[in-house]
């Protein structure tokens, strides 16, 4: 049972250990698609951290299996068929956004760890 899920993954906090390990724990495989710096600007989002550190951030986590770049909004269906996806996992807080992939996939949102975010943990280090 392969899983799948997207992110940002910036400034690694509990909140995305939370969703990568009960992702994974829904299935045998965690696939992740990182978004890209550029991706990111598309999402109105800059990180602190590289494409390139994040990616080796997340291939290090024990839950993570594999890590592809996210480049585009409209890349999942194709993702989800090139990987063979069983199960796509979000948070919360995009409830609803992906539920066109269920033709395709089955689709989950778990809830979101409370307390903790990227822009927060920013703000506490004045960054
Ligand atoms: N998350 C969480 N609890 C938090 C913060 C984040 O469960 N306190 C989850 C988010 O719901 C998301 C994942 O961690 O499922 C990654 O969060 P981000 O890195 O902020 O990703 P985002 O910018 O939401 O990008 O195409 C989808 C986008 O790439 C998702």
């Amino acid at each position: 049972m392969r899983v799948l899920t997207y992110g940002t993954f910036d400034l690694l906090h509990v909140g995305h250990i939370n969703i990568l390990r009960r992702a994974r724990e829904l299935g045998d495989e965690l696939y992740v698609g990182l978004s890209t710096d550029e991706f990111n600007a598309i999402k109105h989002k800059t990180s602190f951290m590289s494409f390139e550190d994040r990616r080796v951030i997340l291939q290090a986590i024990r839950y993570v299996d594999k890590v592809f770049p996210e480049t585009h909004w409209d890349n999942k269906i194709s993702d989800v068929q090139k990987y063979d996806i069983d199960l796509f996992v979000m948070g919360s807080d995009w409830e609803g956004e992906f539920d066109f992939l269920s033709e395709y996939c089955d689709v989950m949102y778990l809830p979101r760890t409370e307390g903790v975010s990227t822009t927060l943990l920013k703000k506490k280090k004045g960054i």
